[in-house]
């Protein structure tokens, strides 16, 4: 793309440019109409600050308030470009298309996914939008490295106005297997807004595998795996281009959480909470969105059916679970809800006593120093999702558990089930299974629960979201087509 030399260096654009649904700050509107920006630093804008600044990064995302539509600016050395989203564009690309058709399909049909046209148009026109923005943002021959499923058509959109770049792309949700991505009706076109990425990136080898024999199948690319690559890479022809697939599992800052989990401030607070939750003998902890995946529910029915079986003393127990509010708008959530909260009632109603309830529900985010403590505190961490992507809560336990106590039990159908293999693993669905994996959390001898945890702990120290991001780079800068 040719420049007028009389810009300057912030609109001759970018030579690193991350393309996400939301920006790293949320624009805020108070009750009087006034408007400032909140920083909403998540696991993403901490692996890529660095690179962004020492490149002259960009970032293309929504400001997370409808129809805002700020010029771009700078922030924390970062140029920061605004897709504005009307409320409709909201309710149909957003709540719609990607939060109530993909995200439901890409986890295993948990809910039924919804197929309506108006939402699909309304994704193919804000993709565009976005890929638009990004053409902007870039400068000649820049890396662009687009984020998750709601922005599956950007990478072949992009490529279309600008050839001259080099794209990545990662899926942090699981890919489906074939037979259900094949219910999508528009699933041609998404793997090929996909394969127009140099690299495309999956948590796991077995979402790159379905993606590699989608593309065959739907649309009649040849691949061939690279048996040699760490990543258990494949590449794909796509006409005259070869497309990189590989897995990239996502870790977190574990350096920063071990630190944080460390400071007496965290340890005096993680004792005043055991003492706030009347000093029980187990603290069991659930920490996520509130998510229908998240198999909240599953660890409910869990601990109930253990107190009415008496291999669990409610005056001895307490469960605290914290649910951030999470896509409230979208129906199959609002269900959720209910039923969460209906469980949560019938227990503490059943077992609970004056001033001592059996679950501690919080239905609101907390602090990030607060979750440090609460992980902190836990003996035993429940992380029972019946799918997730990877589940970064599960490795912040383990990065929090900083004197090796500590017992985490996780669902086989986590991504991070293939590497905390040490971990208590269950079968979400096999509730007998997941009664006896937090039995086991609790009553092993505390040599075992050392054990596990130490090996948890080596993973998840040796394997940080800065080592993924460079993964993720070295594999495109060797794959670049450009
Ligand atoms: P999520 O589905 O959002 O991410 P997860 O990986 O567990 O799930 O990340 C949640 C983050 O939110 C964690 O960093 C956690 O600390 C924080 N969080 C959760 N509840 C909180 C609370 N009550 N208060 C404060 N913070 C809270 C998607 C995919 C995952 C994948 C990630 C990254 O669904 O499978 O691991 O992206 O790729």
């Amino acid at each position: 793309m040719t420049r007028d030399s009389g810009m300057t260096p912030g609109d001759a654009g970018a030579d690193f440019v991350v393309v996400a649904n939301r920006l790293p700050v949320d624009l805020v509107r108070d009750a009087d109409g006034t408007e400032h920006w909140k920083a909403s630093p998540g696991g993403l804008v901490t692996a890529l600050e660095s690179i962004l600044r020492a490149n002259h990064g960009a970032w293309v995302g929504w400001p997370g308030v409808p129809d805002a539509a700020p010029e771009p600016f700078d922030s924390g050395g970062i140029r920061l470009h605004s897709v504005q989203l009307s409320a409709e564009d909201i309710s149909q690309y957003y709540e719609g298309f990607s939060n109530a058709t993909l995200w439901p399909l890409f986890h295993d049909v948990v809910v039924p996914p919804e197929y309506h046209r108006e939402w699909w148009n309304a994704y193919r026109d804000v993709n565009t939008r976005f890929a638009e923005a990004t053409a902007d943002a870039a400068a000649p021959g820049a890396t662009v490295w687009v984020q998750d499923y709601q922005l599956l058509l950007v990478p072949r959109l992009l490529r279309e106005l600008r050839p001259d770049l080099t794209i990545g792309f990662f899926l942090h949700i699981p890919f489906p297997p074939v037979e259900l991505f094949m219910q999508l009706p528009w699933r041609a076109e998404l793997v090929e807004g996909m394969l127009g990425a140099d690299l495309v990136g999956f948590h796991l080898p077995g979402g790159a595998d379905n993606f590699r024999i989608l593309a065959n199948k739907l649309r009649g690319h040849p691949s061939v795996r690279l048996t040699s690559s760490k990543t258990k890479a494949a590449e794909i022809r796509v006409d005259d281009r070869m497309v990189r697939v590989g897995a990239f599992p996502i870790s977190i800052d574990s350096a920063a959480v071990d630190r944080s989990a460390r400071a007496r401030e965290t340890l005096v607070r993680a004792d005043r909470l055991r003492h706030e939750l009347g000093s029980p003998r187990v603290l069991l902890l659930g920490v996520d969105r509130l998510d229908y995946t998240k198999g909240i529910d599953v660890r409910l029915r869990a601990l109930e059916e253990l107190i009415e079986e008496e291999r669990l003393d409610p005056s001895e127990v307490t469960l605290l679970q914290l649910a951030t509010p999470s896509r409230e708008r979208v129906e199959q959530y609002q269900i959720m809800r209910s039923r969460i909260e209906e469980s949560v009632g019938r227990i503490n109603g059943m077992y609970g006593e004056i001033g001592q309830p059996v679950v501690t529900y919080i239905h609101r985010p907390v602090p990030k120093s607060e979750l440090t403590a609460f992980y902190a505190a836990a003996d035993v961490m429940l992380v029972t999702p019946v799918r997730d992507g990877m589940n970064l809560v599960a490795k912040e336990y383990v990065a929090a558990c900083t004197d090796g106590e500590g017992a985490l039990v996780l669902s086989e159908f986590a991504g991070a089930a293939n590497e905390l293999r040490q971990a208590y693993l269950c079968n979400p669905h096999d509730l007998d299974g997941v009664k006896d994996a937090i039995m086991s959390a609790i009553d092993d001898p505390r040599e075992e629960r050392r054990r596990r945890m130490r090996s948890l702990r080596r993973q998840v120290l040796g394997n940080d979201v800065h080592a993924w991001a460079r993964r993720f780079f070295t594999t495109l800068d060797a794959t670049s087509n450009a």
